[in-house]
């Protein structure tokens, strides 16, 4: 199914709604649970961005001005073809990224959920009157989309991070141009598959693919791109912010650094099953995964014990092939060696492995960016796993005596993306939602994000949302009329 999907796609770029055989050099994709090639994209060349930049700006004259209830049921019809596909998407995204088919088809339902919402969204972008300050004035605040959007995304999640910019850019009456990450090309291919069903007009979406620090380096340069929507690490976050030559509008989605405070008066087992969702669910290569736990020093030995029976109990497998995996190949070399790395040093300074700490053994692992689920006990944070982002299944535990205690270990962290407790005491409840510097906080449940509110970071967790009817005013400029009459 794979291959026949694969061979129509490999090597194009979508370009004034045209699938073109790129003209640059091929770059193998290669399926990390097996080490094989499983297709090739094109290095996209100046040319070809240019000719993507001039399709998106002309279309933008007309799809800016298309009423929004037209662009909404354009947004349905794409949710409604991407939810009748999402089996066969889910199929390229394994393979290309290594996680389990049906997470991978959970994060294809999930984009077709996220076309909805902003088919519904695009509809009620209001404008407003807002009171003046002389008789005879009337002060309108009005709501226009910016213009050319670059969208440069990562490899963790290859279809909701591209399809909330997609969405939310359509809806507003913006044009988009998609980098995707050179991991992960084809589900954004294959988004772009259905963008072409649904019948969005020509230039509306365009994906170009290569590396990041060439194409994706080449739109927030291009003066003809108004607005870069950026999701990665901080350090390229902040590379592109300096490197902006002009004035741009700039949403980041960025690096995580995710603590879990678990107080003494938590229910221990539900800690447990969220901790083990949340730190090893996409092999922890998730900005919000949590990334250390802080348990409240009565909880501390039993929580610990309970913890490493759970992550050794989930089944690591070839996503593909195996329909128990919990959790699937890691999606390159790079994470891999950074779980290692800091394992390592986690070790050497005294930290207690409690879980994992290895490659699983057996043919099925040979090829693969395989490792087991790992914990790691007794962590202070002179350890690189409590001060900076693993994006690995690696998580470090630590205990803590007061609250304010947990308060300061969770808060010390230069990032400031999603954090999450779990406690049934209502006073401690309020005290950590208000005193966590974070922009999401999840209480008793490990799902920070949903479509209907605010999702971004904080410090160097970047800026900007997505999601919520803020992520969608993200793609407008507003503009003051004051009319005398
Ligand atoms: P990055 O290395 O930052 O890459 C992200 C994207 O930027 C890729 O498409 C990459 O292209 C491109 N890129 C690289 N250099 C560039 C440059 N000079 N100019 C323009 N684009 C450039 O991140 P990653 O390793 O793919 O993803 C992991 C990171 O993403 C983690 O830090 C994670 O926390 C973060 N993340 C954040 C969120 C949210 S919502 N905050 C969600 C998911 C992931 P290539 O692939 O070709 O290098």
């Amino acid at each position: 199914m794979t291959e026949v999907a694969l061979s129509q796609i490999s090597g194009k770029l979508f370009i004034g709604g045209e699938f073109v055989d790129g003209r640059g050099a091929r770059i193998d994709v290669v399926n990390p649970a097996r080490g094989e090639v499983i297709g090739q994209i094109a290095a996209t060349t100046p040319d070809e961005i240019e000719r993507a930049v001039d399709s998106a700006r002309l279309a933008f004259r007309t799809w800016s001005r298309v009423p929004a209830k037209v662009r909404a049921q354009a947004l349905h019809r794409l949710g409604d073809l991407i939810a009748g596909d999402a089996a066969r998407m889910a199929h390229i995204m394994t393979s290309e990224q290594g996680k389990p088919l049906n997470e991978a088809k959970g994060e294809i339902l999930k984009l077709a959920e996220a076309c909805h919402f902003y088919g519904e969204e695009a509809v009620r972008v209001l404008g407003e009157i807002v009171p003046n300050d002389q008789n005879g004035y009337q002060s309108q605040v009005i709501r226009e989309p910016i213009g050319v959007v670059g969208a440069i995304t990562p490899w963790n999640y290859p279809a909701e991070l591209v399809g909330w910019k997609l969405c939310a850019s359509v809806a507003a009456g913006c044009t988009i141009i998609v980098k995707p990450a050179e991991l992960t090309p084809f589900t954004a291919l294959a988004i772009a598959e259905k963008v072409k069903e649904a019948g969005i007009p020509a230039g509306v979406v365009n994906v170009l693919t290569g590396k990041g620090s060439i194409v994706g380096q080449a739109l927030v340069e291009h003066p003809g791109v108004d607005k870069i929507a950026f999701t990665g690490s901080s350090a390229v976050g902040l590379h592109i912010q300096r490197s902006c030559p002009s004035v741009k509008r700039l949403s980041l989605e960025l690096g995580g650094n995710c603590p879990l405070v678990v107080t003494a008066s938590a229910d221990i087992d539900a800690a447990v099953k969220g901790a083990t969702r949340r730190s090893f669910r996409n092999m922890g290569q998730i900005c919000i995964a949590i990334n250390r736990i802080y348990v409240a020093r009565p909880l501390y030995e039993a929580f610990i014990e309970k913890f490493a029976r759970a992550a050794d109990a989930l089944t690591i497998g070839d996503g593909l092939s195996n329909p128990a995996a919990d959790i699937g190949s890691m999606a390159s070399a790079d994470p891999l060696a950074k779980t290692r790395e800091h394992l390592a040093d986690a070790r050497e300074k005294g930290a207690r492995l409690l879980a994992g700490g290895k490659a699983p053994e057996g043919e099925e692992f040979a090829r693969g960016f395989f490792f087991r689920p790992t914990i790691v006990a007794d962590c202070t944070h002179e350890m690189k796993v409590m001060g900076e982002e693993t994006f690995g299944p690696l998580v470090g535990v630590a205990p803590f005596d007061t609250l304010e205690e947990a308060v300061a270990l969770a808060n010390d962290t230069p990032y400031g993306l999603a954090s999450y407790v779990y406690a049934r005491d209502l006073q401690e409840i309020y005290q950590l939602s208000a005193e966590l510097d974070y922009g999401n906080v999840a209480i008793n449940n490990v799902d920070a994000g949903i479509m209907n509110a605010p999702y971004g970071g904080r410090k160097q967790s970047g800026i900007g949302y997505e999601h919520g009817r803020e992520g969608l005013l993200e793609y407008f400029n507003f503009k003051h009329v004051r009319l005398y009459h």
